[in-house]
């Protein structure tokens, strides 16, 4: 009989070949965890195998949608992969990403994003090794990273500038608030049990774009007076201003030579990045809002901006951000993972094991985690001279305390973790 290509078998996972039987190691549960140590909502997901005490960690936090996220795991992640063997990452990752055939958005994304990051936590701990090293090693000691500075004015701005200089921090992001609006960015009284963390609290309330568009170039004025040119200073305008104000400003600030200016348009607004390239060389840096590849992908292919900025989890996890780095490389864009207090720590060391081993690595934002939030997850990374070090433990390196974890429950609160409004003097709701 001559062989035709009819004979050669398509391959598929063992556990789903009729005769081929179970693999050796198989995912036996998937759990998924809601937390909130620092009353900030996390998703963790836990993969447990077949083999006793071997499991992973990931991160799915998506804090403003959680139970959603909870619930497309549990009802169709895990009956989709008990069985199958957790070696195969890239196979698990295309399946649930294709299985539900309309894709990507940050619901699918983050769930498949705990189950990836788990995966990778896996294979780390069988071969007794860092993630970074599976990604091809380190290419730096420590990621220098950013941390936040806010206040009522310039000057209290100036004062917690200062303060995270003194701690070694290098790179600071500034925001100021708009008297009498609602500013994103900008803390209130801290407390226990609010309803919004106060890295990201904002009054529910309205938006002045115009008085917002003025007190931006005076605090860097005041900030560069001040701090002088060394420190790296950056801003998020967390897509609050009409494009054309965006562009007005990012040319303003040019003579405060930022690190980067931060989310100038809305995902929906990715069209004005072409004039925004024309009329000003102040670094770019965008893409916390994007879920999916179409969003981002041209943008780097015109080097339309200069650092991506992709919450790891909302795409999807550490396999497409790994080839989203390296695309990057080719034109030049660096890294600046989106690491906010609503990704776990989890998350944050997954950002770790790809600032560690890529070349086009950027800068790497940092929250600074409560004592709470560290217990609940042993082996969070430390900050020391300004930069996030790998604590060295095969896998992600960090774990989940379960039981303390339940301790920490989500927040009740009437909106489930869904941002206030916000509004312009006339009524109309803006963007967050
Ligand atoms: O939950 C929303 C936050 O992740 C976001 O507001 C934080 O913009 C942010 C940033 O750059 O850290
Ligand atoms: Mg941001």
């Amino acid at each position: 009989m001559t062989e035709s290509h009819d004979a050669v078998q398509p391959f598929v996972p063992a556990a789903w070949e009729p005769s081929g039987g179970m693999p050796a190691l198989r995912i036996t549960d998937v759990k998924v965890i809601l937390t909130a140590p620092d009353n900030i909502r996390l998703v963790v997901v836990k993969v447990l195998t077949s083999e006793p005490g071997l499991y992973g960690v990931g991160c799915a936090s998506y804090t403003t949608r959680p139970a959603a996220v909870k619930s497309a795991i549990e009802e169709y992640l895990r009956p989709l992969l008990l069985g199958r063997d957790p070696n195969d990452i890239e196979d698990i990752w295309q399946v649930g990403h294709i299985s539900g055939y309309w894709r990507t958005g940050p619901i699918l994304m983050n769930a498949l994003s705990g189950i990836d990051m788990a995966l990778w936590d896996i294979k780390g701990k069988r071969a007794g090794m860092p993630v970074y090293q599976l990604l091809g090693g380190k290419v730096r000691r420590a990621a220098p990273v950013y941390s936040h500075a806010s206040g009522r004015d310039p000057q209290e701005v100036e004062e917690q500038a200062i303060a995270l200089m003194e701690q070694g921090y290098r790179y600071v992001r500034c925001q100021v608030d708009v008297p009498g609006n609602a500013t994103y960015g900008v803390d209130e009284e801290e407390g226990p049990r609010q309803p919004y963390p106060p890295h990201l609290r904002a009054r529910q309330g309205t938006w002045d774009t115009a008085a917002y568009a003025r007190a931006v170039p005076r605090l860097f004025d005041h900030l560069r007076s001040r701090l002088g040119e060394e420190v790296g200073l950056l801003h998020d305008i967390h897509e609050r201003l009409p494009p054309i104000l965006a562009i007005g400003l990012a040319k303003e600030l040019e003579r405060f030579h930022l690190f980067f200016l931060e989310d100038p348009f809305a995902p929906e607004d990715n069209g004005y990045f072409p004039f925004l390239r024309q009329q000003t060389s102040t670094p770019i840096a965008m893409g916390e809002l994007y879920v999916n590849q179409a969003e981002y992908v041209p943008l780097i292919k015109d080097r339309l901006i200069d650092f991506i900025r992709c919450h790891i989890s909302a795409i999807g996890g550490i396999t497409p951000a790994r080839k989203l780095a390296a695309y990057c490389e080719f034109f030049g864009v660096r890294t600046a993972w989106h690491g906010p207090g609503d990704v776990s720590p989890v998350g944050h060391a997954a950002n770790l094991a790809l600032d560690l081993s890529c070349s086009n690595f950027g800068i790497q934002e940092w929250f600074r985690f409560g004592e709470a939030a560290r217990e609940v997850f042993p082996g969070t990374p430390e900050v020391r001279d300004g930069m996030l070090w790998s604590n060295e433990r095969p896998g992600l390196g960090v774990d989940i305390d379960e039981a303390l974890a339940a301790r920490y429950p989500l927040p009740e609160h009437p909106l489930n973790g869904a941002f206030p409004e916000v509004r312009q003097p006339d009524g109309t709701v803006i963007r967050w």
